[in-house]
């Protein structure tokens, strides 16, 4: 298929990987029955640079976008185990990625179906044969809108952690796998040392600073699988899958150790901030409401001792 030439820059600049694309690249899980069509898709969009994953069966579906976390999803019609439009429905239902760009790719033809398929939410209905640009054109736009609207509602601003309604559903995501794995998880709430007089004296201006500085920090300091959350005002919480609670302790008790000698500044003068954190291991807790409950209680504790302390 032979594109007019200004068509052609246009589509060009359209896919062409933005900065944060390339650091990050765009992540589309394939849900296709017939392999060797998956790996066909699959290797149109790596070669602009999209990460790709491929499910042969609508029942790994769940798991792979639980895992894979994509930003967008291309999905066969006619699937022997389980129809598209059934699988869009569940997928539809799940919270953490209620919204998430739903694509049929399908041979089907008729109008009344494609909109039937339309109206449970799924964004668009490209038809098998599809050509590369419509591929690529449809799913870059899509996938990094999506990107950048989720970026929006899950972050909190000022630091860049996940906001308090993101983390608790990525929570409950890790608290059910790690029961369901039987590997440990640790819960945390980390809370900054009279931090109201830090304000007071150096101006909110510089307690802004602080929190980045921390958040900054912790991001440094964890795993990328680890989940840093701003639970609020000068609170954080983190979500340390696969970490014993003895190990969560010593990361943590490090960085507190660390964080202390940090220099904080201000234009009336540098300053020092300390925080508390409390720990709760997830296993033998039944909901993540009560694992919070008990890091909190946990922060509590290392409050009333004194502060700057890790307690668990
Ligand atoms: P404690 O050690 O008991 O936690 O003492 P604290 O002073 O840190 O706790 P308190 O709850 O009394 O005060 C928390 C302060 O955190 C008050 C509030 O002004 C400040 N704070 C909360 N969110 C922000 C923010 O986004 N920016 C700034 N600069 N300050 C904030
Ligand atoms: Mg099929
Ligand atoms: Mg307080
Ligand atoms: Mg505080
Ligand atoms: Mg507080």
């Amino acid at each position: 298929l032979a594109w007019p030439m200004q068509v052609r820059e246009l589509l060009d600049a359209l896919v062409l990987p933005q900065q944060q694309d390339r650091r990050n690249p765009l992540r589309v899980l394939l849900i296709e029955d017939m392999g060797s069509l998956a790996g066909l898709y699959s290797a149109v969009l790596n070669q602009h640079g999209i990460l790709t994953e491929e499910v042969t069966r609508p029942s790994r579906a769940l798991e792979a976008i639980e895992r894979f976390r994509p930003d967008l999803i291309l999905m066969d019609m006619y699937m022997p185990e389980c129809d598209g439009k059934e699988l869009a429905r569940i997928i539809r239902q799940q919270g953490l990625m209620d919204g998430i760009p739903i694509i049929f790719l399908s041979m089907e033809k008729r109008q009344d179906i494609q909109l039937d398929t339309l109206a449970l939410g799924v964004d668009g209905y490209l038809t098998k044969p599809v050509s590369s640009d419509e591929l690529v054109v449809t799913v870059t736009t899509r996938a990094r809108r999506y990107r950048k609207l989720r970026s929006y509602i899950s972050t909190d601003s000022l630091t860049g952690l996940l906001n308090h309604t993101h983390l608790f559903a990525r929570l409950e995501y890790e608290f059910a796998r790690a029961q369901r794995e039987r590997v440990p998880l640790v819960m945390v709430m980390l809370d900054l040392d009279h931090f109201k007089r830090i304000n007071d004296n150096y101006g909110h201006q510089a307690g802004d600073e602080v929190l980045v500085n921390l958040a900054r920090f912790l991001r440094e300091r964890l795993r990328r699988s680890d989940l840093i959350g701003r639970y609020g005002g000068e609170e954080f919480a983190l979500v340390l899958p696969g970490m014993t609670v003895d190990q969560a302790y010593r990361l943590l008790e490090a960085i507190r150790g660390d964080f202390e000698l940090l220099d904080q500044q201000s234009p009336r003068g540098r300053f020092r901030q300390t925080f508390s954190a409390g720990l709760c291991g997830a296993e033998g807790v039944t909901d993540v409401v009560a694992l919070v409950q008990r890091a909190d209680a946990m922060l509590y504790r290392a409050k009333e001792l004194g502060r700057n302390l890790v307690v668990a």
